[in-house]
Protein backbone atom coordinates (compact mmCIF):
# COMPACT_ATOMS: atom_id res chain seq x y z
CA UNK A 1 0.00 0.00 0.00
CA UNK A 2 1.22 3.54 -0.66
CA UNK A 3 1.87 5.86 2.35
CA UNK A 4 -0.17 8.35 3.51
CA UNK A 5 0.91 11.90 2.16
CA UNK A 6 0.70 14.56 4.49
CA UNK A 7 -1.59 16.90 3.89
CA UNK A 8 -1.40 20.72 5.90
CA UNK A 9 -4.77 22.77 6.24
CA UNK A 10 -4.71 25.61 8.10
CA UNK A 11 -7.98 27.98 9.26
CA UNK A 12 -9.47 24.22 9.61
CA UNK A 13 -12.73 25.05 11.28
CA UNK A 14 -13.70 28.10 8.92
CA UNK A 15 -16.02 27.70 6.21
CA UNK A 16 -14.06 26.94 3.27
CA UNK A 17 -12.45 23.96 5.39
CA UNK A 18 -15.54 22.96 6.07
CA UNK A 19 -15.64 22.09 2.24
CA UNK A 20 -12.18 21.28 1.51
CA UNK A 21 -11.21 18.71 4.25
CA UNK A 22 -13.89 16.35 3.07
CA UNK A 23 -12.46 16.57 -0.35
CA UNK A 24 -9.35 15.95 -0.02
CA UNK A 25 -10.10 12.69 2.21
CA UNK A 26 -12.59 11.88 -0.41
CA UNK A 27 -9.43 11.40 -2.55
CA UNK A 28 -10.71 13.93 -4.82
CA UNK A 29 -7.26 15.94 -4.62
CA UNK A 30 -4.68 13.08 -5.16
CA UNK A 31 -6.62 10.22 -6.72
CA UNK A 32 -8.12 6.95 -5.46
CA UNK A 33 -5.69 5.00 -4.44
CA UNK A 34 -3.17 7.53 -2.52
CA UNK A 35 -3.94 7.65 1.57
CA UNK A 36 -3.74 11.16 3.21
CA UNK A 37 -2.66 12.31 6.85
CA UNK A 38 -4.38 15.38 7.31
CA UNK A 39 -2.66 17.68 9.47
CA UNK A 40 -5.28 20.58 10.59
CA UNK A 41 -3.62 23.90 12.09
CA UNK A 42 -6.14 26.67 14.18
CA UNK A 43 -5.68 29.11 16.48
CA UNK A 44 -6.32 28.23 20.26
CA UNK A 45 -10.01 29.54 20.54
CA UNK A 46 -11.18 27.68 17.28
CA UNK A 47 -9.91 24.50 18.57
CA UNK A 48 -13.16 23.04 20.08
CA UNK A 49 -14.38 24.02 16.78
CA UNK A 50 -11.88 21.98 15.25
CA UNK A 51 -12.67 19.39 17.28
CA UNK A 52 -16.12 18.64 15.99
CA UNK A 53 -14.85 19.17 12.10
CA UNK A 54 -12.68 15.95 13.09
CA UNK A 55 -15.83 13.97 14.32
CA UNK A 56 -17.71 14.94 11.41
CA UNK A 57 -14.36 13.55 9.19
CA UNK A 58 -14.42 10.42 11.72
CA UNK A 59 -17.90 9.55 11.06
CA UNK A 60 -17.63 9.83 7.11
CA UNK A 61 -15.37 6.55 6.99
CA UNK A 62 -12.91 7.99 4.33
CA UNK A 63 -10.99 4.37 3.24
CA UNK A 64 -8.24 6.95 2.12
CA UNK A 65 -7.80 8.84 5.19
CA UNK A 66 -5.28 7.71 7.33
CA UNK A 67 -5.11 10.05 10.64
CA UNK A 68 -6.03 13.32 11.55
CA UNK A 69 -3.23 15.43 14.01
CA UNK A 70 -4.72 18.90 15.15
CA UNK A 71 -2.85 21.73 17.08
CA UNK A 72 -2.43 25.51 17.35
CA UNK A 73 1.70 25.02 16.80
CA UNK A 74 2.71 25.54 13.23
CA UNK A 75 6.33 23.96 14.26
CA UNK A 76 4.11 20.50 15.12
CA UNK A 77 1.87 20.53 12.88
CA UNK A 78 4.00 21.35 9.58
CA UNK A 79 6.11 18.50 11.19
CA UNK A 80 6.77 16.62 7.81
CA UNK A 81 4.14 17.70 5.38
CA UNK A 82 4.32 17.51 1.85
CA UNK A 83 1.62 19.66 0.73
CA UNK A 84 0.38 22.71 2.58
CA UNK A 85 -3.15 24.56 2.15
CA UNK A 86 -2.96 28.20 3.91
CA UNK A 87 -6.49 28.87 4.07
CA UNK A 88 -6.35 30.66 7.21
CA UNK A 89 -6.12 34.03 7.76
CA UNK A 90 -7.15 37.63 8.77
CA UNK A 91 -9.85 39.40 7.62
CA UNK A 92 -10.46 43.23 6.75
CA UNK A 93 -12.88 44.04 9.37
CA UNK A 94 -14.72 47.60 9.07
CA UNK A 95 -12.51 50.71 8.37
CA UNK A 96 -8.99 48.58 8.67
CA UNK A 97 -6.47 50.13 6.35
CA UNK A 98 -4.43 48.13 3.81
CA UNK A 99 -1.15 48.60 5.92
CA UNK A 100 -3.00 47.31 9.04
CA UNK A 101 -4.56 44.19 6.73
CA UNK A 102 -1.23 43.49 5.86
CA UNK A 103 0.50 43.60 9.14
CA UNK A 104 -1.76 41.43 9.99
CA UNK A 105 -1.34 38.82 7.42
CA UNK A 106 1.61 39.23 8.37
CA UNK A 107 1.99 38.00 11.60
CA UNK A 108 0.18 34.59 10.27
CA UNK A 109 2.28 33.99 6.91
CA UNK A 110 5.69 35.36 8.13
CA UNK A 111 5.61 32.27 10.84
CA UNK A 112 4.10 29.74 9.09
CA UNK A 113 6.77 30.29 6.53
CA UNK A 114 9.36 30.17 8.91
CA UNK A 115 7.58 26.78 9.94
CA UNK A 116 7.50 25.05 6.98
CA UNK A 117 11.00 26.03 6.17
CA UNK A 118 12.09 24.44 9.42
CA UNK A 119 9.80 21.52 9.51
CA UNK A 120 8.10 20.72 6.05
CA UNK A 121 9.16 17.37 4.13
CA UNK A 122 11.76 18.20 1.22
CA UNK A 123 9.40 18.15 -1.32
CA UNK A 124 7.02 20.61 0.49
CA UNK A 125 4.02 22.23 -1.96
CA UNK A 126 2.26 25.37 -0.79
CA UNK A 127 -0.76 26.55 -1.79
CA UNK A 128 -2.07 30.12 -0.36
CA UNK A 129 -5.77 30.70 -0.22
CA UNK A 130 -6.35 33.18 2.57
CA UNK A 131 -6.20 36.65 1.55
CA UNK A 132 -4.60 39.04 0.31
CA UNK A 133 -3.48 36.11 -1.09
CA UNK A 134 -0.62 36.96 -3.27
CA UNK A 135 1.07 38.95 -1.29
CA UNK A 136 0.72 36.54 1.72
CA UNK A 137 2.33 33.87 -0.06
CA UNK A 138 5.35 36.78 -0.61
CA UNK A 139 5.47 36.88 2.76
CA UNK A 140 5.89 32.92 3.61
CA UNK A 141 8.14 32.32 0.87
CA UNK A 142 9.85 35.39 1.77
CA UNK A 143 10.52 33.64 5.34
CA UNK A 144 10.67 29.83 3.67
CA UNK A 145 14.80 30.71 2.42
CA UNK A 146 15.74 26.99 2.56
CA UNK A 147 12.23 26.13 0.37
CA UNK A 148 12.74 26.43 -3.59
CA UNK A 149 10.62 29.84 -4.18
CA UNK A 150 8.65 28.30 -7.03
CA UNK A 151 6.74 26.11 -4.52
CA UNK A 152 4.71 29.09 -3.42
CA UNK A 153 1.62 29.77 -5.26
CA UNK A 154 -1.36 31.53 -4.24
CA UNK A 155 -5.16 30.92 -5.58
CA UNK A 156 -6.42 32.85 -8.43
CA UNK A 157 -8.07 29.20 -9.81
CA UNK A 158 -11.35 30.03 -8.45
CA UNK A 159 -11.52 33.72 -10.47
CA UNK A 160 -10.41 31.25 -13.54
CA UNK A 161 -13.26 28.75 -13.11
CA UNK A 162 -15.77 32.05 -12.76
CA UNK A 163 -14.49 33.31 -16.00
CA UNK A 164 -14.87 29.96 -17.83
CA UNK A 165 -18.17 30.00 -15.76
CA UNK A 166 -19.35 33.00 -17.72
CA UNK A 167 -17.38 32.46 -21.00
CA UNK A 168 -20.40 29.27 -21.27
CA UNK A 169 -23.24 31.37 -20.28
CA UNK A 170 -22.14 34.18 -22.72
CA UNK A 171 -21.60 31.47 -25.61
CA UNK A 172 -24.79 29.26 -24.52
CA UNK A 173 -22.02 26.47 -24.35
CA UNK A 174 -21.35 23.70 -21.37
CA UNK A 175 -18.49 24.95 -19.31
CA UNK A 176 -16.50 22.00 -20.95
CA UNK A 177 -16.52 23.61 -24.09
CA UNK A 178 -14.16 26.48 -22.52
CA UNK A 179 -10.66 26.51 -22.80
CA UNK A 180 -7.59 28.77 -22.22
CA UNK A 181 -8.91 30.93 -19.94
CA UNK A 182 -6.08 33.32 -18.08
CA UNK A 183 -6.54 34.93 -14.99
CA UNK A 184 -3.59 38.06 -14.78
CA UNK A 185 -2.40 39.46 -11.99
CA UNK A 186 -3.85 40.09 -8.57
CA UNK A 187 -6.88 37.94 -6.84
CA UNK A 188 -8.09 41.10 -6.31
CA UNK A 189 -10.96 43.59 -7.84
CA UNK A 190 -8.04 44.52 -10.62
CA UNK A 191 -7.07 40.88 -11.46
CA UNK A 192 -7.52 40.59 -15.09
CA UNK A 193 -9.81 37.90 -16.55
CA UNK A 194 -8.45 37.44 -20.72
CA UNK A 195 -10.60 35.91 -22.97
CA UNK A 196 -8.20 36.73 -26.39
CA UNK A 197 -6.07 33.80 -25.60
CA UNK A 198 -9.46 31.91 -24.48
CA UNK A 199 -11.23 29.18 -26.96
CA UNK A 200 -14.83 28.31 -27.27
CA UNK A 201 -15.52 24.89 -28.67
CA UNK A 202 -11.76 25.08 -30.43
CA UNK A 203 -12.29 28.46 -31.25
CA UNK A 204 -11.06 32.12 -30.49
CA UNK A 205 -13.64 33.16 -27.35
CA UNK A 206 -13.03 36.62 -28.36
CA UNK A 207 -14.49 35.98 -31.70
CA UNK A 208 -16.92 33.91 -30.79
CA UNK A 209 -18.39 36.67 -28.38
CA UNK A 210 -17.28 39.48 -30.59
CA UNK A 211 -18.94 42.13 -28.11
CA UNK A 212 -16.13 43.99 -26.33
CA UNK A 213 -19.02 46.51 -24.71
CA UNK A 214 -19.99 43.23 -23.14
CA UNK A 215 -16.33 42.41 -22.58
CA UNK A 216 -15.46 45.69 -20.82
CA UNK A 217 -18.77 46.54 -18.75
CA UNK A 218 -20.13 42.99 -18.03
CA UNK A 219 -17.59 40.47 -18.17
CA UNK A 220 -14.64 41.96 -16.69
CA UNK A 221 -16.51 43.50 -13.25
CA UNK A 222 -18.73 40.22 -13.11
CA UNK A 223 -15.67 38.19 -12.56
CA UNK A 224 -13.83 40.70 -10.55
CA UNK A 225 -16.43 41.16 -8.17
CA UNK A 226 -17.90 37.97 -8.30
CA UNK A 227 -17.04 37.57 -4.19
CA UNK A 228 -18.90 40.12 -3.28
CA UNK A 229 -21.91 39.37 -5.21
CA UNK A 230 -22.02 35.73 -3.62
CA UNK A 231 -21.79 37.57 -0.12
CA UNK A 232 -24.50 39.98 -1.00
CA UNK A 233 -26.81 37.07 -2.32
CA UNK A 234 -25.57 34.46 -0.05
CA UNK A 235 -25.13 36.36 3.31
CA UNK A 236 -21.47 34.86 3.71
CA UNK A 237 -18.65 34.41 1.37
CA UNK A 238 -17.62 32.38 -1.22
CA UNK A 239 -17.01 28.70 -0.02
CA UNK A 240 -17.52 25.73 -1.45
CA UNK A 241 -16.31 26.87 -4.86
CA UNK A 242 -13.23 28.39 -3.13
CA UNK A 243 -12.22 24.84 -1.92
CA UNK A 244 -13.16 23.45 -5.67
CA UNK A 245 -10.95 25.73 -6.88
CA UNK A 246 -7.94 24.95 -4.02
CA UNK A 247 -8.63 21.48 -5.12
CA UNK A 248 -8.05 22.33 -8.64
CA UNK A 249 -5.33 23.98 -8.36
CA UNK A 250 -3.40 21.25 -5.70
CA UNK A 251 -4.40 18.25 -7.83
CA UNK A 252 -3.21 19.75 -11.36
CA UNK A 253 0.02 21.01 -10.06
CA UNK A 254 0.68 17.63 -8.36
CA UNK A 255 -0.73 15.50 -11.15
CA UNK A 256 -0.64 17.46 -14.41
CA UNK A 257 -3.02 19.84 -16.69
CA UNK A 258 -4.66 18.49 -19.36
CA UNK A 259 -3.14 18.27 -22.95
CA UNK A 260 -3.97 21.16 -24.65
CA UNK A 261 -5.01 23.61 -22.08
CA UNK A 262 -3.59 25.63 -19.24
CA UNK A 263 -4.78 26.81 -15.69
CA UNK A 264 -4.37 30.11 -13.78
CA UNK A 265 -1.74 29.88 -10.91
CA UNK A 266 -0.38 32.90 -8.91
CA UNK A 267 3.57 32.17 -8.75
CA UNK A 268 6.52 33.95 -8.31
CA UNK A 269 7.09 36.19 -11.49
CA UNK A 270 10.28 34.95 -13.44
CA UNK A 271 9.86 38.64 -15.27
CA UNK A 272 7.62 37.17 -17.91
CA UNK A 273 5.29 39.23 -19.68
CA UNK A 274 6.86 42.14 -18.07
CA UNK A 275 5.23 41.23 -14.69
CA UNK A 276 7.74 42.22 -12.45
CA UNK A 277 10.65 39.72 -11.25
CA UNK A 278 9.81 38.09 -7.26
CA UNK A 279 5.83 39.08 -7.25
CA UNK A 280 3.38 36.22 -6.40
CA UNK A 281 1.28 37.25 -9.76
CA UNK A 282 -1.25 34.76 -11.47
CA UNK A 283 -0.14 33.65 -15.00
CA UNK A 284 -1.40 31.02 -17.87
CA UNK A 285 0.60 28.11 -16.63
CA UNK A 286 1.06 24.00 -17.23
CA UNK A 287 2.25 21.52 -14.78
CA UNK A 288 4.06 18.31 -15.89
CA UNK A 289 5.96 16.31 -13.44
CA UNK A 290 5.34 18.24 -10.35
CA UNK A 291 6.45 21.61 -11.87
CA UNK A 292 4.55 24.47 -13.15
CA UNK A 293 6.04 26.31 -16.38
CA UNK A 294 4.22 29.98 -17.54
CA UNK A 295 2.70 29.64 -20.73
CA UNK A 296 5.04 31.18 -23.45
CA UNK A 297 4.09 33.19 -26.23
CA UNK A 298 0.65 34.77 -25.60
CA UNK A 299 -0.72 37.76 -26.94
CA UNK A 300 -1.06 40.63 -25.52
CA UNK A 301 -2.77 43.57 -27.06
CA UNK A 302 -2.95 47.35 -25.92
CA UNK A 303 -6.23 46.48 -23.81
CA UNK A 304 -4.75 43.14 -22.25
CA UNK A 305 -1.57 45.04 -21.93
CA UNK A 306 -3.19 48.35 -19.79
CA UNK A 307 -5.02 45.76 -17.49
CA UNK A 308 -2.17 43.63 -16.55
CA UNK A 309 -0.14 46.28 -15.79
CA UNK A 310 -2.33 47.76 -13.43
CA UNK A 311 -2.90 44.68 -11.27
CA UNK A 312 0.94 44.07 -11.35
CA UNK A 313 1.23 47.51 -9.85
CA UNK A 314 -0.69 47.36 -7.10
CA UNK A 315 0.53 44.01 -6.08
CA UNK A 316 4.21 45.95 -6.63
CA UNK A 317 2.41 48.33 -3.91
CA UNK A 318 1.70 45.44 -1.62
CA UNK A 319 5.28 44.19 -1.72
CA UNK A 320 6.37 47.64 -1.06
CA UNK A 321 4.15 47.70 2.00
CA UNK A 322 4.93 44.81 3.43
CA UNK A 323 8.86 45.72 2.39
CA UNK A 324 8.31 48.96 4.64
CA UNK A 325 7.00 46.56 7.46
CA UNK A 326 9.84 44.16 7.37
CA UNK A 327 7.66 41.26 6.07
CA UNK A 328 10.20 40.26 3.53
P1 LIG B 1 -13.36 31.75 7.87
O1 LIG B 1 -13.27 33.02 8.63
O2 LIG B 1 -14.61 30.96 7.87
O3 LIG B 1 -12.19 30.77 8.37
C1 LIG B 1 -10.89 31.18 8.56
C2 LIG B 1 -10.31 30.35 9.67
O4 LIG B 1 -8.92 30.66 9.78
C3 LIG B 1 -10.94 30.62 11.04
O5 LIG B 1 -11.42 29.41 11.58
C4 LIG B 1 -9.77 31.19 11.85
O6 LIG B 1 -9.82 30.79 13.21
C5 LIG B 1 -8.57 30.56 11.14
N1 LIG B 1 -7.30 31.24 11.38
C6 LIG B 1 -7.07 32.56 11.57
N2 LIG B 1 -5.78 32.78 11.84
C7 LIG B 1 -5.17 31.57 11.80
C8 LIG B 1 -3.84 31.14 12.01
N3 LIG B 1 -2.87 32.02 12.34
N4 LIG B 1 -3.55 29.83 11.89
C9 LIG B 1 -4.52 28.96 11.60
N5 LIG B 1 -5.81 29.29 11.42
C10 LIG B 1 -6.13 30.59 11.51
O7 LIG B 1 -12.88 32.12 6.39
P2 LIG B 1 -13.10 31.30 5.04
O8 LIG B 1 -14.39 31.69 4.44
O9 LIG B 1 -12.82 29.87 5.28
O10 LIG B 1 -11.96 31.96 4.13
C11 LIG B 1 -10.58 31.77 4.41
C12 LIG B 1 -9.74 32.73 3.60
O11 LIG B 1 -9.90 32.49 2.20
C13 LIG B 1 -10.08 34.19 3.80
O12 LIG B 1 -8.87 34.94 3.91
C14 LIG B 1 -10.79 34.56 2.52
O13 LIG B 1 -10.68 35.95 2.24
C15 LIG B 1 -10.03 33.73 1.54
N6 LIG B 1 -10.65 33.51 0.23
C16 LIG B 1 -9.83 33.43 -0.84
C17 LIG B 1 -10.29 33.17 -2.11
C18 LIG B 1 -9.36 33.07 -3.27
O14 LIG B 1 -9.85 32.88 -4.38
N7 LIG B 1 -8.04 33.21 -3.12
C19 LIG B 1 -11.76 33.01 -2.36
C20 LIG B 1 -12.53 32.65 -1.13
C21 LIG B 1 -12.09 33.36 0.12
O15 LIG B 1 -12.64 34.65 0.11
Amino acid sequence: AKQPVKVAVTGAAGQICYSLLFRIASGELLGPDQPVQLRLLEITPALKALDGVVMELDDCAYPLLDSVVTGDDPNVVFDGVNLAFLVGARPRSKGMERGDLLEANGAIFKPQGRALNDHAADDVKVLVTGNPANTNALIALSNAPDIPAERFNALTRLDHNRAAGQLAIKAGVAVSEVSQVTIWGNHSATQYPDIFNARIGGRSAAEVVDDQAWLESDFLPTVQKRGAAIIEARGASSAASAAKATIDHMHDWVLGTREGDWVSMAVPSDGSYGVAEGIVSSFACTTSGGAWSIVPGLEVNDFSRAKIDASVAELVEEREAVRSLGLV
